[in-house]
């Protein structure tokens, strides 16, 4: 690393810290449920899903300059698979078909030809493939490369509004702040293509009964289609 600056970084979140002890009064015995409580949540699995549900989308605002930036979430899987004719649900897959079709534009509305979209979604079951195991393994996921000028076309079926997995620590904090586990309906997109930074973003539906309550607090409706 050119300059480390993760010194000075923990340094202010100790500062931050010492600021919740202040103004909420907290004592050691909170402080020793909140460490096990982390360690809860590394043991059952769920660190992604805890950071990336409470933190990731101010990360992404504060990070990326790009509008339509969303969070990665903890689904995503590197590698896979390049999908033809952008076939990423086969015929046979459960739910209502669904093409997404559009044009990868850069910033002043020029087409990018031969960009790069890394799909993945849940099932019309709310199953995402390699995280559920009773989802077929890669499923939903893949990989499509846009035309020269630019336009793609997703055959898919429609994925439902999701809950984020509430049965364990992440579930208890959700509670604790008020907050449902819905996600609405969306499919995650990777964008990339030689010469640009790579967006990271998702769409949505129109007409979601959870697009305004986001339990990650990500969506937007100018996202939804
Ligand atoms: C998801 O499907 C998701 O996209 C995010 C961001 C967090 C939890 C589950
Ligand atoms: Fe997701």
């Amino acid at each position: 690393m050119a300059h480390d600056r993760t010194g000075a970084i923990v340094q202010d979140l100790i500062h931050a810290f010492n600021d919740v002890l202040e103004k909420h009064d907290i004592s050691h015995e909170e402080y020793r449920a909140g460490v096990a409580f982390l360690a809860e949540v590394a043991e059952t699995g769920e660190t992604m899903l805890l950071y990336d549900a409470l933190l990731e989308a101010g990360v992404v605002q504060h990070d990326s300059d790009a509008r339509q930036a969303q969070v990665l979430g903890p689904y995503y899987v590197a590698d896979a698979p390049l999908v033809p004719d952008g076939m990423l649900a086969d015929e046979n897959e459960p739910g209502q078909r669904l093409v997404m079709s559009g044009v990868v534009r850069n910033e002043s509305g020029r087409p990018i030809p031969g960009a790069l979209l890394d799909v993945w979604q849940c099932d019309a079951q709310g199953r995402y493939a390699d995280f559920d195991p009773t989802a077929k393994p890669g499923n939903l996921r893949g990989k499509v490369v846009a035309g020269d000028d630019g336009s793609y076309a997703i055959s898919t079926v429609q994925p439902v509004p999701y809950q984020i997995p509430h049965e364990g620590p992440t579930g208890r904090i959700l509670a604790a702040l008020g907050r449902h586990p819905w996600r609405p309906a969306h499919i995650h997109l990777l964008v990339s293509a030689t010469g640009y930074d790579t967006l990271t973003t998702q769409v949505y539906f129109q007409g979601d009964p959870y697009l305004d309550s986001d339990s990650v607090r990500s969506a937007r409706p100018e996202l939804a289609f």
